[in-house]
């Protein structure tokens, strides 16, 4: 007789509907769990019940925050801020379940490697943020509150741009809670543009990076996958910034150029700006790139990641929104991305030293 196991779905008097292990058996629990106007139908990443885990007090948690800001791109209507709401979309095709116990979910399989993703921890979706006023002001007090509940919680963390200047202020933010920040930047750009007709007083998703050193929010950069040509301008040279190009990249020179800027008390957060895709596998991008690194090699930079302690957090971003109906099968591709990153963010150990 197979045992319930993991928790399927949630029904409109709050009665849960569970299966077993392999989702071959159903029962219904005979009382709600909650009020059920606590429940919602609101989307969630990967279909997961984030209503129950938001009142529970799992050990390995993952926070994902929506932000669908484009303002900081010099794309003109470009559609950057639909993307977080494209990749939950999509991700509901792969859902995965919680267990009864809240301590292990079924994950999700991915063919290729034949791994189990994602299967110990929880997912919290917390929804995409709210712009009363779509402005820098109302993003920085969005990121504020967030970090806010993060950090009472504990968690870990995954926001889903928007465009790439989102970045800049997650930072900026986790700079008041740690001193040493190693940041990785996956890109096919450098994002250090200097603009003299601006003064460079704006941050973009151009120059943010730049920004970054220039105000000691990092204390060192690394970028991986940049390729083509760049005039004096749109490159910056520092000490504390390494640069592996796009035909460089590898996992060796990826875990020599880590180890070297990898510190004892070292806290790393992920930027995994999509344009890295070469556009023969992902080209839902607003300045796409030609030679990029193979797919594989970025699929173990990601695994090599979640080796290391003190991954913190990551964001994802540039990805053009989309239909869900309408999209090519390269979002796809994007999701299996993602989901390997935030697999790496759920395998790091953490050593909590917050200032
Ligand atoms: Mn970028």
């Amino acid at each position: 007789m197979a045992d319930p196991k993991f928790i399927i779905d949630c029904n409109e008097n709050g009665q849960l509907i569970v299966s077993d292990a392999r989702l071959i058996k159903f029962w219904k629990t005979a009382e709600s769990i909650q009020q059920s106007n606590e429940l919602s139908n609101r989307s969630t990443f990967y279909n997961f019940p984030s209503e129950i885990i938001s009142n529970s007090n799992a050990e390995n948690t993952l926070e994902i925050i929506g932000v669908p800001f484009s303002k900081g791109s010099n794309f003109a209507s470009s559609t950057v801020n639909s993307f977080p709401g494209t990749l939950r979309d999509l991700s509901n095709m792969t859902p995965i379940y919680m267990s009864l116990d809240s301590e292990l979910t079924s994950g999700i399989l991915d063919l290729n490697t034949q791994e189990k993703l994602l299967s110990n921890c929880a997912i919290d979706d917390l929804g995409d943020m709210q712009f009363d006023e779509y402005s820098v002001y109302g993003l920085e007090r969005e990121v504020r509150e967030y970090f806010r509940h993060i950090q009472k919680k504990g968690s870990k963390f995954a926001f889903i741009g928007g465009d790439h200047s989102i970045t800049y202020y997650i930072l900026k933010e986790l700079k008041k809670r740690y001193d040493n920040i190693l940041y990785i930047h996956f890109d096919a750009h450098l994002d250090c543009g200097s603009d003299p007709l601006r003064l460079d007083k704006e941050v973009n998703h151009g120059n943010f990076v730049r920004h970054l050193l220039q105000e000691n929010i990092v204390k060192t950069a690394m970028q991986l996958g940049v390729r083509g040509l760049r005039s004096l301008g749109q490159y910056y040279e520092d000490p504390r910034l390494s640069v592996i190009p796009s035909a460089k990249l590898s996992k060796d020179s990826f875990r020599n150029s880590l180890n070297e800027l990898y510190e004892k008390d070292s806290f790393i957060y992920v930027s995994f700006d999509v344009d890295i895709l070469d556009p023969s596998n992902f080209s839902a991008v607003d300045y796409p790139s030609p030679g990029g690194p193979n797919i594989s090699t970025i699929m173990e930079c990601i695994q090599i990641l979640g080796e290391y302690s003190n991954l913190i957090g990551i964001d994802f971003v540039e990805g053009r929104g989309a239909e869900v109906q309408e999209i090519s099968s390269q979002y796809q591709l994007i999701l299996n991305v993602f989901s390997h990153l935030l697999d790496a963010l759920s395998k790091s150990q953490n050593k909590k030293e917050e200032k």
